[in-house]
């Protein structure tokens, strides 16, 4: 996997055969076997999109990772990060036993505590809590998929403050954006069939950086069967390496580019007419709108040559319907992202790929049984889901916003206060925006307990610590999601929990009963609670547990297959106007409206993802450390000879942001892969907790320096590209 890794971090591969695509072959060489005693199915956590896994152990250890073929998300394959889970598994700087603060919130002091002092603990003030301010006054922030368990805790609990980074801080701006034009949200997996796609438009989506393992497989594919590539990025990424064209748009200008490539399907009647007439509605107004937005016009805004732009969406439109803009999944860049998403989801439409090979698929998934429950109790007095704080002024948000729990947190700010917090596998100092406001928010607080596998920046600030075994040694529930394979899958603990530390279903259960909740956790421990489940879906558990996954009959996922495309709307049509939007005071169509330049001498701050990281989740991790052991800082090669200061590739420097927040010292990397007015950091570096040794003070934060963000009117996504940068000298690199 360091092969891997290496090939798709580093720099771009010339060859144009799709086996040698990211260095896809060295995932296939020739599986050296198992000398192990037993190979353990189960599924991934090091990032979420929770690929099979086949885990080989000799002597009670885990000896080996390798992909499971009967698993539709892995087939056969695991990222560098899937194969590297034994480095979390194995990590000494593990969280061994529950913790007690012991000074400042902040402060990272604790005193190791027995379970049972520390869950009665928790319980003790979570009652507090609901005796003072009611029940929904307490929050719970997830990530992962092991929240199922304090979800379920939440709603017996009796609060709808459940809230989770993937939503405000990442995909939201997208999940509404394709709401309001088709009905729903695309969630994750991706319903988008890369394989097959015959142009392939990737908006700064990273993919080969960014690594969904079945999205970078299935792209390995497509560009096998000659696929093209547009890549639309400020930066030379590792797909842009292999494109037929690259854009380097200016940061922020992203929608200009989609209205000029729209001006140009309409104008030149290159459009999907027949499916607009069976399909959408508002064809008219957006034609009307878009014929202003020349290439020309664009050009002045994007800095893309007009011919590029002109000939780019030529070749986009020729795949039609096996053209794929694919949908980006971080997609809180600037606060204006529902409008920029919605541009795609339109421009989709006008190439009829909803619905068609090539493009969106109709997915289903497995239909399970839940496990038999008493009702969950009433709280007299409880609040709805309505009330706070999910909506907050964002009409089109469908999920709780994290940022939005952190808000409420502060007095005065909703209709009521949030005063004790739950947080489940998110590092919130990292994941948040602005850092220094979720601190603020947590000295708030009556209460706040992290449960978590290794000393995250966020346990520092934790009344109580609890730790969670990892993935490789806990059962969870099963995983059924939407897909075009409709498939089950199955974790199962592959060795006993190490140190003193537990499986979440265990902790939430032993919280449950100290908080009269335990009838709501009726099961003996997980595995009896998914036997259940399995039994009444009368799902064979031991050829489950054999193969780690089922896959469902196959069904029909397109037009050509004999799907109708799938439209929600109320009237079944896809909205390229949206009245609904127009209802609530929005743009009916997306325009573009311009970003706050950066201040003379700095630089936009742009982040994304390395092939062996899933943010500040691997970097302690000492198996991926080892190709990617921190992160650098982009800088264009003639911007780079235009500071008033010498810098050389290798050098070190210090990020200083608008607001006067100082990074650690990162090291430059001098190049001409990224335009002059940005610079880029891969995500989850700069660390400061001490109980992270490995990642402490290597490379800069991001997040440190997202000291401002901008809030998305629509859905109440953070956009958090709009943090500028000066870089100041740190000293030569030995
Ligand atoms: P991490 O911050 O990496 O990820 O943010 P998070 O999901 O919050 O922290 C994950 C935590 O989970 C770590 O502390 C890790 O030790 C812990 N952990 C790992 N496995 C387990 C487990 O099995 N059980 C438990 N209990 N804990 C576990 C990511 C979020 O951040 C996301 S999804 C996005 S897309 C946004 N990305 C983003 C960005 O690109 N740039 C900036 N500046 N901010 C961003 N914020 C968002
Ligand atoms: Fe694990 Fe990689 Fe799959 Fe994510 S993409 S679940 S890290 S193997």
């Amino acid at each position: 996997f360091i092969q891997i890794g290496a090939a798709a971090g580093g720099a771009v591969a010339a060859s144009g055969l799709a086996t040698r695509f990211w260095g896809l072959d060295a995932a296939r060489a020739e599986d050296p076997g198992t000398d192990g005693d037993r190979v353990v199915p189960t599924f991934c956590e090091l990032c979420f999109w929770n690929c099979g896994v086949l885990a080989h152990v000799k002597g009670g250890q885990v000896t080996k990772l390798g992909g499971n073929p009967e698993h539709p998300l892995s087939r056969g394959m695991l990222c560098p990060r899937g194969a590297g889970g034994t480095g979390l598994l194995y990590d000494p700087d593990r969280l061994k036993k529950p913790l007690i603060r012991a000074s400042k919130r902040g402060e990272d002091v604790f005193q190791e505590a027995s379970w049972d002092a520390a869950l009665n603990k928790v319980a003790e003030e979570l009652l507090k809590v609901r005796e003072r301010h009611g029940p929904e006054a307490v929050a719970l922030f997830t990530h992962g998929f092991g929240g199922s368990w304090w979800k379920h805790f939440m709603k017996a609990w009796g609060s709808p403050n459940i809230g989770a980074p993937s939503y405000a801080q990442c995909r939201g701006p997208r999940e509404a954006a394709f709401t309001l034009t088709y009905g729903e949200g695309l969630g994750s997996p991706e319903p988008i069939d890369l394989a097959n796609a015959r142009v392939i438009t990737l908006i700064g989506s990273h993919l080969g950086e960014n690594m969904h393992n079945t999205q970078v497989q299935e792209l390995a594919e497509a560009v096998g069967k000659g696929a093209q590539l547009v890549v639309v990025d400020p930066r030379f990424s590792v797909a842009a390496g292999k494109a037929r064209y690259w854009l380097p748009v200016k940061p922020g200008t992203d929608l200009a580019l989609l209205l000029a490539w729209m001006n140009v399907i309409l104008t030149e009647k290159r459009h999907d007419a027949e499916y607009l007439a069976k399909y959408a509605t508002g064809l008219d107004e957006l034609t009307a709108h878009v014929a202003t937005k020349t290439p020309e016009w664009a050009s002045a805004i994007t800095g893309v040559r007009p011919e590029l732009i002109r000939e780019s969406a030529r070749l986009i439109a020729s795949a039609r319907p096996a053209s794929l803009i694919h949908p980006g999944r971080h997609t809180t860049w600037y606060g204006d992202d529902t409008q920029r998403l919605r541009a795609t989801a339109i421009l989709a439409a006008l190439l009829g790929s909803w619905g068609r090979r090539g493009g969106y698929l109709v997915t289903d998934k497995f239909r399970l049984a839940g496990y038999p429950l008493p009702k969950p109790p009433l709280h007299p007095g409880g609040r709805s889901k309505d009330d706070m704080p999910k909506g907050g002024g964002f009409p089109v948000a469908d999920e709780v916003l994290a940022s939005g729990l952190c808000d409420a947190t502060k007095p005065g700010r909703a209709l009521y206060d949030l005063k004790a917090w739950i947080v489940y596998g998110t590092n919130l100092m990292q994941a948040l925006p602005a850092p220094q406001e979720t601190a603020a928010a947590i000295q708030n607080l009556d209460f706040i307990v992290a449960i978590d596998v290794l000393p995250a920046e966020i346990c520092g600030f934790a009344d109580v610590v609890l730790p969670e075994c990892t993935y490789l040694e806990r059962d969870d529930d099963l995983a059924a999601p939407a897909y075009k394979q409709p498939f089950v899958a199955i974790r199962q603990a592959v060795v006993p929990p190490m140190y003193e530390s537990k499986p979440g279903s265990w902790i939430a259960k032993e919280l449950a009963n100290r908080v009269g909740l335990g009838d709501q956790f009726p099961w003996a421990d997980a595995r009896e609670f998914v036997e259940t489940r399995l039994a009444a879906s009368k799902i064979d558990s031991a050829e489950l547990r054999r193969k780690g996954a089922l896959v469902g009959k196959p069904i029909p996922t397109c037009e050509e297959e004999g799907a109708t495309p799938n439209i929600t709307t109320g009237d079944g049509k896809i909205k390229l106007f949206s009245a609904e939007l127009q209802q609530l005071g929005f743009e009916p169509l997306p325009d573009f409206h311009p970003q706050e330049e950066a201040p003379a001498g700095m630089f936009r701050m742009l982040s994304g993802r390395a092939p062996t990281h899933t943010f500040g989740r691997t970097t302690n991790n000492r198996l991926l450390a080892e190709p990617f052991p921190e992160n650098e800082v982009w800088v264009n090669a003639e911007a780079a000879r235009a500071l008033p200061f010498p810098l050389a590739n290798g050098d070190r420097v210090v990020l200083v942001n608008q607001d006067g927040v100082r990074s650690g010292p990162v090291r430059a990397r001098v190049t001409e892969r990224i335009r002059g007015d940005c610079v880029y950091l891969v995500h989850g570096f700069g660390h400061t907790a001490k109980g992270l040794r490995q990642a402490r003070g290597r490379g800069a934060s991001d997040s440190l320096l997202t000291s401002r963000y901008k809030v998305d009117p629509i859905m109440g996504g953070t956009g958090v590209n709009v943090n500028f940068v000066r870089l100041e000298p740190a000293g030569r690199v030995a």
